[in-house]
C-alpha cells in the first residue's frame, strides 16, 4: 500500500493522523472526533452526538417532517419500555432479535414485577394501540411518525453513526384499508429518503427491493435505499421501506382489524419505515478527506466560515468590522454563516481548524480586499480560491454553494458508477443478473467471513437493458461452476465484500438469460 505523509501540519498540530485511505476505520472515528461531530462514551457502542452533528439532523429532520405533514402523517410519542409479554407478541417475526434486546429489571434495589424491555423498535408498542384505535373504515388510513431513540445491543463491531447500540431514528406505522394505498406509500417514502441521502447529503443511492432472505422478516416485502462506501467496497444500506402486508394486523398477532364499506371485518395493511443517524454516518464516509470532513452545503451547521486576515500595519478594526458586515448581508439572505473573531489563534490554524469541520466555503478578509471591495472566496470540497466583488456577494456565495452541492453529489456518483461492475473484482458493487434464493444463499455462506458475507442489496427499480441471449460470465477465473442461471430479469446488486477472496463466484455461468 502506498505510504503517506502525516497530514498534520506543524504550525497547527490540527491534522489527521491517519488517512483515509491508509486506514480508513482509524481516519473515521477521528474526523468524528476532532470535528466535534461525536464523542466517545464510557458505554462501548454508545456516543454524544454533538451540535455539529446534531444540527445536520435537525435540517434532514425539518425536510422530512414537512413532507410527512404534507402526506397527512401525524406525530406521535409512545413508550421507551416494553413488557415481555407484549414483545413476545411479534415472536415470530422477531426471530433472532432477541439477543440485541436491553431490560430494565430493577427500580433501585428492588426487582421489578415484570422485566421491562427497552424498545429495539417500536412495532410492540405502537400496534395495540392501532388495535384499540381502529374501528372502521372511517378511521383509515391511520398514519404516525415518531422521532426517538431506541435500543438494540448489537456485538458485531459498533462504530460511530453506522451501528451503535443507542440510535436516533424517525420511526413511521401506518394502517389501510387497502393493498394498493400500502403499495403507493412506500415508494413515496422511499422518494423522501432518496433525496435526503442526494439531495441533502449528495450520496447517490441505488433503490429497490429486497430480496426474500434480507427483507425483514415481519414484512410483505421491503424496499431499501442502498448506498455504497468506496473505501470499504461495500454497500450499506440506508433506509428502509417496508410493506408489512397483513402480517401484523392478522388476529393471531395484534388483531388490527376494521369494519370495511360493506360491512365486513377486515385486517388492515400497514407500512413502516425508518431512516436513522446511520444518515450521517454514511455522508461523512463518502466525503471526508485527509483534512477532515466535508460537508455539503445543504446540511452544512454552517455554510460560510468568515476568516479575519490582519497585517502588521493593517487597521484590524476595520477588518473585524469587514467580516462581521460580510457575515450579516449572508445571514440575511439565509446563508449559515459566522466570523471566527478568536484573537488567540492565528489565521492558519483557523483555516485547519474550519477545514477538519468541513465547512464548505472559507471566506478570508484581509487589507488588500478591504482596498479591493472583494473577499477571498476558499472551496472546501476542492480547494478553489477564487475573488469574489462584495457589490455582488450573496449570489455569488450561493452559486458557490449550490456549485459545490453538485460536484459533491456528481464525483460521489461518478466513483460509485466506476464500482458497479458486471464482475466480482475489488471493492466493487456488483450488478449481477439474479437467480434464485438457492443461489442466494450460497454466495452468502461462501463468501462469511471478517470482511462480512456478499449479500444481495436490492433489486434495483431502474434496470440496465440487457437483451435476450446475452449470456453472463464472471470475469473470474473459474474454480468452481455454480448452478446459476438467470431465470428472470431481475438484476441485483451485490456487494463486494469478500468475494476475491472465495474467488468462484459466478465462475462458468454460462446460460442463457431468459426473459
Ligand atoms: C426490524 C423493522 C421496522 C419499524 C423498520 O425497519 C422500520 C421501522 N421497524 C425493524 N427489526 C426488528 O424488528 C427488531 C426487533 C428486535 Cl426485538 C430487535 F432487538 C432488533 C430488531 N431489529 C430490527
Amino acid at each position: 500500500m502506498r505510504r503517506r505523509k502525516k497530514v498534520v501540519r506543524k504550525e497547527t498540530r490540527l491534522g489527521l493522523s491517519h488517512g483515509k485511505d491508509e486506514d480508513f476505520g482509524k481516519w473515521y472515528s477521528e474526523v468524528l472526533v476532532n470535528s466535534e461531530m461525536i464523542g466517545y462514551y464510557d458505554i462501548s457502542g454508545c456516543y454524544i452526538i454533538r451540535h455539529w452533528a446534531v444540527v445536520i439532523w435537525d435540517i434532514m429532520k425539518e425536510f422530512f417532517d414537512k413532507e410527512i405533514v404534507e402526506m397527512e402523517v401525524e406525530k406521535c410519542m409512545f413508550h421507551l419500555f416494553v413488557t415481555s409479554a407484549v414483545l413476545q407478541k411479534e415472536k415470530t417475526h422477531i426471530a433472532g432479535f432477541e439477543p440485541e434486546v436491553a431490560w430494565v429489571t430493577k427500580a433501585g434495589k428492588s426487582n421489578l414485577d415484570i422485566d421491562l424491555a427497552i424498545r429495539p423498535t417500536g412495532e410492540t408498542v405502537i400496534y395495540p394501540y392501532f388495535s384499540k384505535w381502529i374501528r372502521n373504515h372511517h378511521d383509515l388510513p391511520m398514519k404516525v411518525n415518531q422521532w426517538c431513540n431506541v435500543v438494540r445491543w448489537e456485538f458485531s463491531n459498533p462504530m460511530p453513526f453506522i451501528r451503535s447500540r443507542e440510535f436516533y431514528w424517525q420511526e413511521g406505522h401506518t394502517a389501510f384499508a387497502t393493498k394498493e394505498e400500502a403499495d403507493a406509500e412506500v415508494l413515496e417514502i422511499l422518494e423522501l429518503y432518496r433525496q435526503i441521502y442526494e439531495e441533502f447529503l449528495a450520496v447517490p443511492v441505488i433503490k429497490g427491493k429486497k430480496s426474500e432472505l434480507e427483507k425483514f422478516a415481519g414484512a410483505l416485502y421491503t424496499c431499501s435505499i442502498e448506498a455504497f462506501i468506496p473505501n470499504t467496497g461495500r454497500g450499506i444500506q440506508g433506509a428502509t421501506s417496508h410493506c408489512l402486508g397483513q402480517n401484523f394486523s392478522a388476529k393471531e398477532f395484534f388483531d388490527i382489524t376494521f369494519q370495511n364499506e360493506k360491512e365486513k371485518k377486515d385486517s388492515v395493511w400497514q407500512n413502516s419505515w425508518a431512516y436513522r443517524t446511520r444518515t450521517i454516518g454514511v455522508m461523512v464516509m463518502v466525503h471526508g478527506d485527509d483534512k477532515g470532513l466535508v460537508l455539503p452545503p445543504k446540511v452544512a451547521s454552517q455554510q460560510v466560515i468568515v476568516i479575519p486576515v490582519p497585517y502588521k500595519d493593517a487597521n484590524t478594526q476595520e477588518i473585524f468590522d469587514a467580516c462581521a458586515a460580510t457575515v450579516k448581508t449572508l445571514r440575511k439572505a439565509g446563508i449559515r454563516a459566522n466570523v471566527d473573531k478568536r484573537d488567540y489563534h492565528t489565521p492558519g490554524w483557523k483555516y485547519s481548524y474550519w477545514e477538519m469541520k468541513g465547512v464548505p466555503l472559507r471566506i478570508e478578509i484581509g487589507p488588500k480586499d478591504l482596498t479591493n471591495n472583494q473577499v477571498r472566496a476558499v472551496r472546501r470540497d476542492n480547494g478553489a480560491k477564487m475573488d469574489l466583488s462584495v457589490v455582488s456577494l450573496v449570489e455569488q456565495v450561493k452559486e458557490l454553494l449550490d456549485k459545490i452541492q453538485e460536484s459533491l453529489f456528481d464525483s460521489a456518483k461518478h466513483r460509485q458508477d466506476a464500482c458497479i461492475q458486471i464482475a466480482l473484482r475489488q471493492k466493487k458493487l456488483i450488478l449481477a443478473p439474479w437467480c434464485d434464493e438457492e443461489v442466494e444463499k450460497d454466495v452468502k455462506e461462501r463468501t462469511k467471513g471478517d470482511t462480512g458475507a456478499a449479500k444481495t442489496l436490492c433489486t434495483p427499480f431502474d434496470q440496465p437493458k440487457m437483451h435476450e441471449g446475452t449470456f453472463y460470465r464472471s470475469s473470474l477465473t473459474c474454480t468452481r461452476t455454480l448452478k446459476v442461471y438467470v431465470k428472470s430479469d431481475v438484476l441485483n446488486v451485490l456487494p463486494r465484500g469478500s468475494l476475491q477472496r472465495s474467488g468462484a463466484i459466478g465462475a462458468g455461468v454460462t446460460k442463457k438469460i431468459t426473459f
